[in-house]
């Protein structure tokens, strides 16, 4: 492997302007370089009367963006280095802001998965789209985080209660229910994707084309639970979401698995994102990213963080102990 290729290549074609992400070995996690590459090329192109429109795709089909430079973020926090903290989580919710206040087109091509930070450069671009191989999630409770790249504002507006439950579990979801929640704009084959591609860079404008290759999703795997998720994720606090989804008799497997994937996550996790959804749902993208820095930078040095992060991405054996939360009673 090519290790001095740059990690996001940017150029113009034809009016388009084409960030790929090109970070192979980390699924395209972002790192600070990569942050900064995408950050330059929009700010540059904002007032370019040749750049119309920007697409921002991945140069491989196994991942559009895993997400962010955790590892990075987990080294700084056990050193105490709260500036590379702030530094690195101020410049991502800054890109993030960024693209939800561009003022031409951004579509993102997502093929393969999306989490966590590949979600903060796609979901506040005016288009989304997403092909069956598609796989997208807010992961960070698992990890021992929270949901951040503007999702305490993104995920409260989602249908009903959809993005409690995407947030909280960490749910997996596929391009079809994608779309079904708002998260994604189009579905698109991805025996088409080349040829979309083809048209937005050969200057196409954005919209036409895009509606030109949409097809119908079809029936997703949420479908079927949304009520289930409406009757638990409803609920005030996770004591009550608990109690809903060990009463739940209609969609019991679901239950089950929902249940399943809240025992695994971090406590503090939980508490932390089930807070910040709740006051995000009444804030604007500016104050949720800006709640979600000061939050950042605290996690950033907790216990379950260095934790997850251990479990999930260096040591790999997928057994994180949590602390409790909150502290036990004496
Ligand atoms: C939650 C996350 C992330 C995650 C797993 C989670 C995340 C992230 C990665 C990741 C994956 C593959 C890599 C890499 C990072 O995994 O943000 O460097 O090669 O970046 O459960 O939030």
């Amino acid at each position: 492997m090519d290790t001095t290729a740059p990690p996001v290549t940017a150029r113009v074609s034809a009016g388009t302007g084409v960030i790929e992400l090109d970070r192979p070995s980390a699924l395209n996690a972002l790192d600070l370089t990569m942050i900064e590459l995408i950050t330059e090329a929009l700010e540059s192109w904002r007032g370019d009367p040749a750049v119309r429109s920007v697409v921002i795709r991945s140069a491989s089909p196994k991942a559009f963006c895993a997400g962010g430079d955790i590892r990075a973020m987990r080294d700084a926090g056990l050193r105490g280095d709260d500036a590379a903290v702030l530094g690195y989580f101020s410049a991502e919710y800054a890109l993030n802001a960024l693209i939800a206040g561009y003022p031409k087109p951004y579509t993102a091509l997502i093929d393969g998965y999306a989490m966590g930070g590949g979600l903060g450069v796609s979901v506040h671009g005016s288009a989304r789209v997403v092909t069956e191989r598609a796989v997208l999630a807010m992961p960070e409770t698992a990890i021992g985080f929270f949901p951040d790249i503007g999702a305490s504002h993104f995920l409260p507006r989602l249908p009903g209660a959809v993005g409690w439950y995407l947030g909280l579990t960490g749910v997996r979801i596929g391009g079809a229910a994608a779309v079904e929640c708002g998260l994604a704009t189009h579905y698109v084959p991805a025996a088409d994707l080349p040829a979309l591609e083809a048209a937005l860079l050969a200057g196409g404008a954005p919209a036409p084309t895009l509606d030109r290759f949409a097809a119908a999703a079809p029936r997703s795997g949420l479908a079927g639970h949304r009520a289930a998720v409406e009757r638990c994720f409803t609920a005030a606090d996770l004591g009550a979401l608990r109690d809903r989804l060990a009463a739940e008799d209609t969609d019991r497997a679901w239950a089950d698995e929902t249940l399943a994937a809240l025992a695994a996550a971090s406590p503090m996790s939980l508490a932390l994102t089930f807070d910040l959804l709740r006051d995000g749902a009444g804030s604007g993208l500016e104050e949720c990213l800006a709640r979600e820095l000061a939050l950042a930078r605290r996690v950033a040095h907790a216990p379950d963080f260095h934790e997850g992060v251990r479990a999930a991405l260096i040591d790999k054996d997928r057994a994180p102990v949590w602390s409790p939360y909150p502290l036990p009673a004496m």
